[in-house]
């Protein structure tokens, strides 16, 4: 969507997969989904260094709204236990800390969780959504007419643009017209939406993670071309920070959200998350990669003995307009200890004759120098770990 939002990834906090629809206070009052959740991650993302990394977007997903809208005026409530100061307090505290507020709704008639949908009160919802100073949308698609959405959807996003509010526009819709066996209209996609949701909900597993890498490059040649500048294909968030990944799986999920130049949306505890993922979540030199300017989506480029190769073009490309490259090596294999691959450069499809100046994007220290296209090179990766670097064209 040719908007001006969304140049690179949108980064941020959201916070379905970590907090769901967790809504008793009395119970679970650090979990729940009130404004207090919000104002505590907005002031964490600020003093952790998340902010400043580039994490911008605090998104409230579903489960924030009455069971019904207003009687008089047919608006949509925030629940009023749980967000007593409304949303445009939470907005105002999101801004003053210079960051950005988003918000779910859902293009059917109830949220995935029962809440009020949009439809039939398209205009007064985007309206309000301005009135509330939201500054990105998700829009989901669940209890809604699959049918309907082609043309649904573009005009929820027109009645977004009429409002005058810039807003980042994050669609479902594709999903679900994938789940009735339909191929998405990519074209309308682009033209309509920042971002989109290409597949199924991310979990608190690695297997959800690696469950979703297998859709994005088992359908890339479908996909890949769709991402850039202002359109975004969407894997979901990135679950790092919370209880189901390894060390190393955090670096890999990281790794390849880079590689894909996904939205870089987390869904975790801020409070809680140690410091060797804080790191991970935090390093600038993958986040470069992640917002690489030129916007081009990567793919995995080959496999070999359950080693998969994941590749990128990025900046600075040289004076022949040959690209430098972040390069995922991901081993699926479970079979222990680090397990050694050689590739040659050209078979990655790194073919500049001039060489590639080459650094580990983990160990900032590692240096491997320049690295010409003949040669072989080789790398161990640990079980279910990734190794990832950074080829710099050389000019
Ligand atoms: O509703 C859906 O499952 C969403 N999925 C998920 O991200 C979350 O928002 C949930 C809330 O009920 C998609 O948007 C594809």
């Amino acid at each position: 969507l040719e908007n001006g939002l969304a140049r690179t990834p949108p980064m941020g906090w959201m916070h379905w997969e970590r907090f769901r629809c967790i809504t008793d206070c009395q119970k679970y009052p650090n979990e729940c989904i009130s404004e207090n959740l919000f104002k505590r991650t907005t002031d964490l993302l600020v003093s952790e260094g998340y902010a400043a990394a580039g994490y911008e977007y605090v998104i409230i997903d579903d489960c924030w709204l009455e069971k019904n809208r207003d009687n008089a005026t047919n608006k949509l409530v925030e629940d009023r236990y749980r967000f007593p100061s409304g949303l445009n307090h939470l907005a105002d505290y999101i801004h003053e800390a210079g960051l950005k507020f988003g918000l779910y709704q859902d293009y059917g008639t109830h949220t995935c969780a029962g809440y009020p949908g949009v439809i039939n009160h398209m205009e007064l919802d985007a309206q309000t959504f301005a009135e509330w100073d939201v500054d990105y949308v998700k829009l989901d698609g669940c209890y809604a007419d699959t049918t309907t959405m082609d043309a649904g959807y573009p005009e929820f996003g027109r009645l977004l643009n009429q409002t005058g509010r810039p807003m980042v526009y994050s669609c479902s819709w594709p999903v679900y017209q994938e789940y009735e066996g339909k191929i998405p209209d990519y074209e309308a996609l682009k033209q309509h939406c920042n971002l989109w949701r290409n597949y199924d909900d991310i979990d608190d597993s690695f297997e959800s993670v690696a469950k979703i890498m297998d859709y994005f490059s088992k359908n890339q040649d479908r996909i890949q071309p769709h991402g850039g500048p202002g359109h975004w294909n969407d894997p979901d968030m990135l679950i790092l920070g919370n209880f189901g990944l390894s060390y190393d799986q955090s670096k890999l999920q990281m790794a390849v959200w880079a590689i894909l130049a996904a939205p870089l949306i987390m869904s975790n505890d801020l409070a809680t998350v140690r410091p060797e993922i804080k790191a991970i979540l935090q390093n600038r030199e993958i986040i470069a990669v992640n917002q690489d300017p030129l916007g081009i989506q990567g793919r995995r480029v080959l496999i070999q003995k359950n080693v998969e190769v994941w590749t990128r073009p990025i900046t600075p490309r040289n004076s022949a307009g040959e690209y430098s490259y972040a390069v995922a090596f991901v081993n699926r294999r479970t079979d222990g200890a680090p397990y050694p691959i050689s590739f040659n450069l050209k078979e990655m499809g790194l073919d500049s004759l001039r060489g590639y100046d080459v650094v580990n994007l983990f160990e900032k220290s590692q240096k491997l120098g320049v690295i010409k296209q003949t040669h072989i090179f080789n790398t161990r990766i640990i079980p279910n770990g990734v190794n990832f670097f950074k080829f710099t064209v050389l000019n």
